[in-house]
């Protein structure tokens, strides 16, 4: 078991477009551990392949007060079931110590493959669903703060960099 670096907005490597995963083998369930790890270690709920510079389509979700419930999303699609929408204030690992308010579809499906490799279906709601909407823009490149108005972006962006430049 390993924690991971995590990449910080404004990262470039989190606009990659991750790829498919063609094989669920050992190492890859590895990688699925190291990633739970690195995100209890956080502490975060969501965590995506993206944000630890891996580009395959795979992501890990605890939303449960005490690590009860993991789930591995491996190709994760979804489909939006109806016009709803839900807020909800979003944070996220790359963006540590900021959360905004985000407007998504309440009610999805969510069509997956699981740790051994076998397909399932999920119709999450409340922060679950918001959580995997989430994880899932992360495996596309795209990160909450793409939500919020360009102001508010540049104002975390420079907040982030500065704080970069005095770590480094
Ligand atoms: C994504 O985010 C998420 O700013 C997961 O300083 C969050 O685990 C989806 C975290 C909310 C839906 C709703 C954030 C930890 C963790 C921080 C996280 C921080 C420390 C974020
Ligand atoms: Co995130």
């Amino acid at each position: 078991m390993a924690i991971l670096e995590i990449l910080e907005f404004p990262d470039p490597r989190l606009r990659t477009q991750a790829k498919p995963v063609a094989v669920v083998d050992d190492k890859l369930r590895q990688l699925i551990d190291d990633m739970f790890e690195t995100m209890y270690d956080a502490p975060g709920v969501g965590l995506a392949a993206t944000q630890i510079n891996v580009h395959q389509r795979l992501v890990v979700i605890d939303v449960s007060e005490d690590k009860s419930q993991p789930l591995v999303f491996i190709n994760p699609e979804i489909t939006v079931l109806d016009d709803e929408l839900n807020e909800y204030d979003e944070g996220c690992l790359s963006v540590p110590g900021f959360y905004e308010t985000v407007t998504r579809p309440k009610r999805i499906q969510v069509n997956a493959l699981d740790r051994n490799g076998e397909p399932f279906t999920l119709e999450p709601d409340g922060l679950l669903a918001v959580c995997i909407q989430h994880e899932l823009d992360h495996l596309n490149g795209k990160l909450f703060v793409d939500y919020v108005s360009p102001v508010k972006r540049d104002r975390i962006r420079k907040k982030l960099e500065k704080q970069h430049r005095s770590q480094a």
